[in-house]
């Protein structure tokens, strides 16, 4: 007979004696049964059939059968984490939103960032807009901003939300293509419906592409409405800056990486946190006095108009520090159901058509994906003060109510639960005074989709419009039927013709000939790369740094450049030709953190190359070296090498034309020092090259050899 448990008895009773010593826990079913045996099911026979009797199999499997429940329709794939927001000052002269009051209280957050379109196991890097849903857990009750990194939305009304997730999901006849909006469907959409243009803009632009979940901008799109103590609203919109910076990367990029690390922004938060890096955001809110709403030339109602911040300024509320990775994926990200809905005094809803349709949809959609409507009980959804009301039953009903009474008025609970007076904290909806015929229409206010399009386009550096026709280029050159195109090449005309020329001629077809007048306005906040230039303190606290090295390498200059930019806040790590450990030229061991088989240029931030001939000559015999270098240049990261690590940049054709100081030739964001006397200022060079982010000037085609 064999043996099925290969440990003996008497080190069986050794583990379980220590196990009890450690307070460990029994395998036991779901009713609390010790199990005994979880290896094998239940047989007539240990070659016989299988008894229906045996009810710890039939619970684990039927549990199992049971795992899945429906992903979310849009933002599906998602990350979350905790944190908590703590008010630069108190905000009571326009709210009395209570967690907006004292800056010394902190309400704890919890925070999910998402893609839209992919399913639950798509890639994070797809073009796509990125959810931003945040919820404070507040002595009043949970209050939800679910944002997006854009500002502004596809359509103005949410009666047209199911017709634009058919459209830019898979199509239906074949489910291609995941997480993308490269096809036919989505952009004979978007070509009938002139007011997504704005939001197409934005789409195309690198905001769809973030660097991080943790380098990204977030908006509540909407205008709210706050309502102090005295009864006095004001508009409201908000904002989220994140401290590290807006940055993206490239296309190229994204879909690379999408391949080399499909979880590339749920490891980057997940990482960061871990490594106490802790994610930070501020909220700022635009505020507008009621009765200077119509000073605009656009409807604030409108969810496909931003106000632009030259305009009205953003003022800073608060900060928001994501501090601690959730325990576990399901019970907390999945079964989070954050609702527009959430508010709390203080803050109230305005009247926009598309955010009227959101406060309905959310809380009906997690019924029916949570199974229940006792989701409100599960841990992540359960607001942190005490909650009363007859609400009772259900499916899975998780609370056991002790009193007799379940309805209200009632004398015999002692009128418990009692409602209570705006004064004790009662929620009064804003008293806005409304009157109007029913009508299924939409006000001429809303009828300008190209003006802040043009906006947009207007204030783009040049690199970020070659980047924005490139995605259009891309986008249009998957679409195959002929109209489609022709139409979207006229509403490009209508945001800006130079735009449409640049796309027509990509796309090989005919220019629209009508010049429509562009207004020529900027606002310089709405480029990432305007708001790079301006930064006061540039950092490269986080960023990733590869290291390439193998055996010989020149081990002062490594330690020296690695500790430098560790000093500066960012992980410098040693990718190697094997595993293990490598031999520095002082015959001392190093150890290999990934090889070029586990990592790749897209994983990485900026790459530097120590001396060392022996490590340089066997990295100029592995093709993934030069790969690796190359490809970083190509994505205009920054790039540094010392003594012989030079001449693998010489080989990969890396130092371009120009004499740097040194008289080396150099490329731009290229820092090399042949004979580097001076490693403290060689480390700063580099470290002022990654702040830049990406050296766009080499994205000139004749400076790129990939
Ligand atoms: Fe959503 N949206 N949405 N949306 N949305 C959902 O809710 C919906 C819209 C946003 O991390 C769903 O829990 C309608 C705008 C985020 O869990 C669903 C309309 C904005 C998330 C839904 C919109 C968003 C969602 C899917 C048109 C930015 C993820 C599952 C009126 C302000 C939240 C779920 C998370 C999720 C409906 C438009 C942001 C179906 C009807 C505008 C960040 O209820």
């Amino acid at each position: 007979m064999t043996e099925h448990n290969p440990i003996n008895e008497q080190s069986k009773q050794e583990a379980l004696d220590s196990f009890r010593k450690e307070g460990g826990e029994y395998l036991t079913t779901n009713q609390g049964l010790r199990v005994n045996s979880t290896n094998d099911s239940l047989k007539a026979g240990d070659r016989g059939p299988t008894l229906v009797e045996d009810f710890h199999f039939r619970e684990k499997m039927a549990h199992f059968d049971r795992e899945r429940i429906p992903e979310r329709v849009v933002h599906a794939r998602g990350a979350g984490v905790h944190g908590y927001f703590q008010p630069y000052e108190s905000m009571k002269e326009y709210t009395k939103a209570k967690f907006l009051q004292d800056p010394s209280v902190k309400t704890p957050v919890f925070v999910r960032f998402s893609t839209v379109a992919g399913f639950r196991g798509s890639a994070d890097t797809a073009r796509d807009v990125r959810g931003f849903a945040v919820r404070f857990y507040t002595e009043d009750g949970n209050y939800d901003i679910v944002g997006n990194n854009i500002p502004v939305f596809f359509i103005q009304d949410a009666i047209k939300f199911p017709d634009l997730i058919h459209a830019v999901k898979p199509e239906p006849h074949n489910e291609i293509p995941q997480a993308g909006t490269a096809h036919d469907n989505f952009w004979d959409f978007i070509s009938l419906m002139p007011e997504s243009m704005h939001m197409i803009m934005w789409i195309l632009s690198d905001r769809t592409l973030p660097r991080s979940y943790r380098m990204m901008q977030g908006f509540g799109i909407h205008t709210f409405r706050f309502v102090n103590e005295q009864g006095k609203a004001r508009f409201v919109k908000f904002h989220w800056k994140p401290i590290l910076g807006v940055h993206s990367i490239v296309w190229d990029e994204a879909q690379k990486a999408g391949g080399k690390d499909p979880d590339f922004h749920r490891r980057d938060l997940g990482d960061a946190i871990e490594m106490g890096d802790y994610p930070e955001f501020e909220l700022g809110v635009q505020i507008v006095e009621e009765g200077d709403e119509s000073k605009f030339d656009f409807d604030i109602l409108d969810s496909t108009k931003l106000i632009p911040e030259e305009l009205v300024p953003v003022k800073p509320i608060g900060k928001m520090v994501l501090n601690r990775n959730p325990d576990n994926y399901f019970a907390e990200t999945e079964q989070v159901a954050f609702q527009p809905a959430n508010i709390v005094p203080g803050i109230d809803f305005s009247d926009d058509p598309l955010l009227q349709g959101r406060i309905f949809s959310y809380a009906d959609t997690q019924v029916h994906r949570l199974g229940s409507a006792n989701y409100t009980d599960l841990p992540i959804n359960r607001p942190v003060c005490p909650f009363h009301n007859n609400q009772r039953d259900g499916v899975m009903q998780y609370n056991i109510p002790t009193t007799k009474v379940n309805y209200f008025p009632n004398s015999l609970g002692n009128g418990c639960p009692m409602t209570s007076p705006e004064n004790l904290g009662g929620f009064v909806s804003y008293k806005e005074p409304v009157e109007g015929q029913k009508i299924r229409e939409r006000s001429a206010s809303f009828s300008d989709h190209f003006s802040q399009a043009t906006l947009f386009w207007n204030s783009l550096s040049e690199v970020e419009k070659e980047h924005l026709v490139k995605a259009a280029l891309f986008e249009l050159g998957k679409v195959m039927n002929a109209g489609v195109k022709e139409r979207m090449l006229e509403l490009f005309n209508s945001v800006d013709h130079q735009l449409v020329t640049r796309i027509a001629e990509g796309l090989g077809l005919p220019v629209p000939t009508e010049v429509k007048q562009n207004h020529g306005q900027k606002s310089p906040a709405l480029s990432i790369q305007t708001m790079l230039e301006k930064m006061p303190e540039k950092t490269i606290k986080t960023r990733k740094i590869a290291i390439l090295a193998t055996d010989g390498v020149n081990a002062h200059e490594m330690k020296t450049i690695q500790q430098a930019l560790e000093d500066a806040g960012a992980q410098a790590k040693i990718v190697a030709t094997h595993g293990g450990k490598i031999k520095g030229d002082d015959g001392k061991e190093i150890p290999v953190e990934m090889t070029f088989i586990t990592s790749s240029s897209v994983m990485f931030d900026a790459v530097y190359v120590p001396g060392g001939a022996q490590s340089v000559k066997m990295l100029q015999q592995q093709g993934e070296a030069v790969n690796f270098i190359t490809e970083a240049f190509k994505h205009c990261k920054a790039i540094a090498a010392t003594s012989e690590g030079v001449e693998l940049l010489s080989i990969a054709d890396l130092l371009g034309a120009n004499l740097s100081s040194n008289g080396l030739r150099s490329s731009v964001g290229v820092v090399t020092s042949q004979q580097p006397s001076d490693l403290k200022s060689f480390s700063d060079d580099f470290i002022t090259a990654i702040a830049q982010h990406r050296h766009w000037m080499r994205s000139q085609k004749e400076m790129v050899p990939a």
